[in-house]
């Protein structure tokens, strides 16, 4: 059944622009207004891309929002605090970062912890908007460009050393949240190792905006998010010190494909721009080897990637849309990748005949790990489908990026915005009035 009331393209468009001007405090976009009444990192990267049909000077100050609040080991924290702003829990004075370690700015609130690294993609669109415009809008993208590029190759950077100290090939993470899938039944095995310990008592927020106990994670899940920031802050969030503190510990797969197409988006952007060969050296030197490192994790038959508990030493096999990276970035052999693309179109994932659209579950509804509406335990989220039609896109694959455009816009056209959708309804879930899933229909439509 088709949503009602469904919202044509130029209506849907300027509704989305219209939310994104609702959810803007001014100089960062909330990432959604009432559950995240704050700037997320990899949301403020896609809120960019939306922005940047509307306004380029508009979506680099979203950027410049989230660059000014870099670590100064050039970390990008995952939640940069409005001031303020009450209403999320864990807020500033839980992570207390500032007090804990000199690499937390000292003017900003933020997280202890990062995101994946989506940005060099919005500087990319942000670019590529400029490029159509006057010349006062270009000057606007290209000093951003000389201003921000440094930093731009030190998270970069950040992420390929502190992170992959070993050169695997693959980011480690320290919490699920740093994944952006935060209780993924790919986390599952490795947070049954986490033992919460004295939990400093707190209340949650989330499930008082959003009652339905069923759309986020559970207590207990919140118990050990909330003991992993006490092994974090024990360890002052040190990057030498937190592969010893941290009772979790995996290399994420898909973080990694997407650093790999960063790595590789910067790099293109550093030559066109003409920026320090030892800087586009080096990125494309950290898109081969996450690349290569994204390949070594895929099965040697379907291509389908797994993450790396670092614990246990065990390879995690689950079946959710993070098998599918090495789409995002490449590097399989032929015909394992047309295994894996067979595995994505085919009944376990977007050919599954009950879905109500053709758009990847963050996990197959054929798993035994799958929930319809529970968060990223199965429901469908917009701005993953944007980004695997990007990637798509860029990799030549013009009528697979085109179907789930198509696909994300019907979905998208009963006007909620929703942060997900249950896949076989089509219900809108989660918070309404999410930022990112207007900045991904706005790119759709621009
Ligand atoms: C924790 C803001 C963020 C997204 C994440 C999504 C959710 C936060 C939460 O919301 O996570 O970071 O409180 O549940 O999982 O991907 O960036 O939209």
């Amino acid at each position: 059944m088709p949503p009602d009331p469904t919202f044509a393209p130029t209506q849907l468009a300027a509704r989305a622009a219209y939310l994104l001007r609702g959810n803007d405090l001014g100089t960062m976009t909330t990432a959604a207004p009432l559950l995240y009444p704050h700037m997320w990192s990899w949301d403020a990267a896609f809120v960019a891309i939306g922005l940047a049909p509307l306004s380029v000077e508009r979506a680099v100050v979203e950027l410049d929002t989230l660059l000014s609040a870099q670590w100064h080991n050039g970390m990008i924290p995952h939640i940069v605090f409005a001031n303020g702003v009450d209403g999320y829990f864990p807020g500033p004075a839980r992570w207390a970062c500032a007090s804990l370690t000199p690499n937390a700015p000292t003017n900003r609130h933020t997280s202890g912890i990062t995101q994946p690294p989506v940005h060099a993609i919005a500087v990319q669109r942000i670019l590529d908007h400029a490029r159509t415009r006057g010349r006062s809008t270009r000057a606007v993208a290209e000093s951003f460009l000389d201003r921000r590029w440094s930093d731009l190759v030190r998270w970069h950077r950040w992420l390929a050393e502190a992170r992959d100290p070993n050169e695997r090939g693959r980011v480690t993470l320290y919490h699920g949240w740093e994944s952006g899938m935060d209780n993924s039944p790919r986390w599952d095995s490795s947070y049954a190792n986490v033992v919460p310990g004295d939990v400093p008592p707190y209340e949650r927020e989330d499930n008082k905006v959003n009652t339905d106990a069923s759309q986020r994670p559970s207590d207990l899940e919140y118990d050990r998010y909330l003991w992993l920031l006490e092994e974090m802050k024990s360890a002052r969030y040190d990057d030498v010190l937190l592969p010893k503190a941290m009772s979790f510990a995996v290399e994420d797969v898909f973080v990694s494909a997407i650093l790999s197409v960063a790595c590789t988006v910067l790099a293109e952007i550093g030559e066109d721009y003409k920026r320090p060969h030892a800087d586009v050296r080096d990125l494309y030197a950290w898109a081969e080897r996450f690349r290569m490192g994204v390949v070594e994790a895929a099965d040697q038959r379907t291509g389908a990637a797994r993450d790396y508990d670092t614990r246990t030493e065990k390879w995690i096999q689950t079946e959710t849309v993070a098998q599918f990276a090495p789409l995002l970035c490449g590097g399989l052999p032929h015909d394992r990748e047309r295994a894996l693309l067979r595995l994505l179109e085919g009944p376990r994932f977007c050919g599954h005949p009950d879905l109500e659209y053709g758009l990847i579950p963050s996990t197959s509804p054929v798993s035994r790990d799958f929930r319809a509406r529970e968060y990223w335990r199965g429901p469908v989220w917009p701005v993953v489908g944007w980004l695997f039609s990007w990637c798509f896109a860029r990799r030549g694959w013009a009528e697979r990026a085109a179907v789930l455009r198509r696909e994300g816009l019907r979905q998208a056209s009963d006007g909620t915005f929703a942060e997900y959708y249950e896949p076989f309804t089509g219900e809108p879930l989660g918070s309404m009035q999410q930022s990112w899933t207007a900045a991904a229909v706005l790119d759709w439509l621009g």
